[in-house]
């Protein structure tokens, strides 16, 4: 009875307005700030329930949208795993915020208990744990999803503040694996994790080769780099564009700690330096390819960074050049080949040592991505001897896909990606470090090699797509390997591209098939891109309905930018 009377009570607290459609998509629900209360407390009820359902393991809610601009807001709900909500109980999510009175709602909360067999009105408990990013409408639609959890009974809220949505992810995986799991918690992760890969390069070995280095020692090490040497000092600075979100906020709490980089915060969401995601951020450098706003001409030839709003997604540019604002990108997919190639490396290392030791560690590594990366990114990938697989887009099924393997590397074009290491594999990976060092072969590069393919597991967010842990990791290693922004620019050269977006009627009449490679309905649409596409050398196309925004997507690459531009707007034309 007080369970039924909780639900009603909070139910007319948050009233829907009639006509009011809201859909749990790709990323959750997302819409202007201001609307969002009702679908966000419905979210509350949703995850006390999944946590209820989960015999009382940690579920997250992460308040934001991302990239979008700083009046719309949103809700998505974390796993215990610290992933994605299972995608089975998205249609119920989607039933529960469109229920349009308070009687619908309770009884859709009845049934789904029955169907879904969660335990109900005894005993139970359930625990959320809340995280929001910097948006205006934030603190309120906290309060709204804190209604929305205690209108579960036996469920148990709590505020872990203004966070990046991983840090969220991150706390949610640390709380049920037992780990500590607050915000010093991870900070404490992501700079001892870094101190430990440094301490395992040969920068920092030196002649001393074979000791385990303390952070002093690195730090003197890098105070003996003569200041003269212009390369070493531009190689350690990095400026980061935070997007005025969250992201450089946590960043420029840290930084003074990661000792081996010079990170400078521009757009860093302090009082007057701009508005969130506006004409800044990773979604805006990927798209516009120029420099965000706060950079200058000054900042020529330094490597720069750019997080999105709430710092899942990294992309990294240069500019080149003093007299357009014109930009070198990095993104996803090439954070994505640098991983792949440092990774493969410590393999090769470990492996293929003909050392002292006969020890091996047997490694199933695999690459995913989707339609979206670029064309030349796969074949570096490919020739690398790589296995490289296909999901449709959206990090849910990138990221189940990736833990199919020991290592699984994941990314999209748009940077929002990471690395997952099986745990089994990561035991195996423990042991062999210890026993190398704890034998001869101590100072060994087998032995170097095990330990940075630890830290790298231990930096990178297993949870999720982490902007901060990501960048952390790509320094490390472009330090190890002593790479400029250049030397991995250069990797290989992107296929010209270009992305359309196109108003239908009703987008859902085009289905997609092979990860969103080919249309499947209408049947005659296929046979019309292949058409167009055979006129191409290079030519690649393909199209589909978007999973966040009302559009059908044009993707087409080709040899040359004109080309490439031309095939996607005919094929643009036969989707109109
Ligand atoms: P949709 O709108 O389904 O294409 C977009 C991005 C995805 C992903 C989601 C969630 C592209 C082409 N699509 O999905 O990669 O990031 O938003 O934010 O970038
Ligand atoms: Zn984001």
């Amino acid at each position: 009875q007080e369970q039924r009377r909780r639900l009603l009570d909070v139910a007319s607290r948050f009233p829907l307005p009639s006509g009011r459609r809201f859909s749990y998509g790709t990323a959750g629900f997302r819409a202007d700030g201001a609307t969002m209360a009702p679908a966000v407390c419905r979210a509350g009820i949703l995850a006390a329930l999944r946590s209820v359902k989960l015999a009382g393991a940690a579920v997250g809610i992460v308040i934001t949208a991302s990239h979008n601009p700083v009046g719309d807001n949103g809700v998505k709900i974390a796993d215990p795993d610290g992933g994605m909500m299972a995608q089975h109980w998205e249609p119920f999510a989607d039933a529960l915020a469109n229920a349009p009175d308070p009687d619908a709602l309770l009884q859709l909360v009845l049934q789904f208990v029955k169907d879904e067999g969660i335990p109900w009105g005894g005993q139970h408990t359930a625990q959320v744990l809340l995280g929001r990013d910097t948006r205006p409408t934030g603190e309120y639609l906290l309060n709204a999803a804190l209604q929305g959890i205690n209108a579960i009974v036996g469920a148990h809220a709590i505020d872990m503040g203004i966070l990046t949505t991983p840090q969220l992810h991150w706390m949610v995986r640390s709380k049920n694996k037992g780990i500590k799991a607050s915000e010093s918690d991870y900070f404490t992760q992501l700079i001892d994790s870094f101190r430990l890969f440094f301490s395992h390069c040969p920068a920092a070995l030196g002649s001393h080769d074979g000791e385990l280095l303390t952070s002093n020692f690195i730090r003197r090490m890098l105070e003996l780099v003569p200041k003269d040497k212009g390369g070493d000092e531009l190689a350690k600075k990095l400026i980061v564009d935070g997007a005025n979100g969250i992201g450089g906020v946590k960043l420029e709490q840290i930084k003074a700690e990661l000792s081996g980089v010079d990170i400078i915060v521009r757009n860093s969401g302090k009082e007057g330096e701009g508005i969130l995601n506006h004409m800044c951020g990773a979604d805006f450098v990927q798209k516009e390819r120029v420099t965000p706003h706060g950079f200058s001409p000054e900042d020529v030839g330094v490597r720069c960074a750019s997080l999105d709003g709430d710092a899942d997604r990294l992309v990294y540019f240069h500019m080149s050049s003093a007299s357009d604002n014109k930009v070198d990108l990095v993104d996803g997919d090439k954070i994505l080949s640098l991983f792949a190639l440092f990774i493969r490396e410590q393999l090769d290392i470990i492996n293929n040592n003909g050392s002292q030791v006969n020890k091996s560690l047997p490694a199933r590594l695999g690459i995913v991505q989707t339609a979206y990366a670029n064309g030349a990114s796969t074949q570096f990938l490919k020739n690398l001897g790589l296995e490289v697989v296909f999901t449709p887009t959206g990090v849910k099924y990138l990221h189940k896909k990736a833990l199919e393997y020991d290592i699984g590397i994941y990314f999209e074009a748009n940077g929002h990606g990471t690395v997952v290491f099986l745990e089994d594999f990561l035991s195996q990976l423990e042991s062999l470090s210890n026993e190398l060092s704890s034998e001869a072969v101590n100072g060994s590069a087998q032995y170097h090699a095990a330990m940075r393919l630890m830290a790298a597991s231990q930096l990178i967010n297993q949870a999720v797509g982490d902007a901060l842990s990501g960048l952390l990791l790509v320094e490390a290693i472009l330090q190890y390997k002593r790479w400029s922004f250049q030397n991995w620019c250069e990797l290989y050269s992107d296929l010209p591209s270009r992305q359309l977006k196109v108003k239908v009627i009703d987008r859902s009449s085009i289905v997609t098939t092979d990860a969103e490679t080919k249309v499947s309905q209408p049947s005659s649409l296929q046979e019309l891109i292949d058409k167009e596409t055979a006129n191409y050398t290079h030519g690649r196309c393909f199209v589909r309905p978007s999973g966040t925004e009302d559009v059908v997507r044009v993707y087409a690459e080709a040899s040359t930018q004109a080309e490439a531009d031309s095939l996607a707007r005919s094929v643009a034309h036969h989707v109109e």
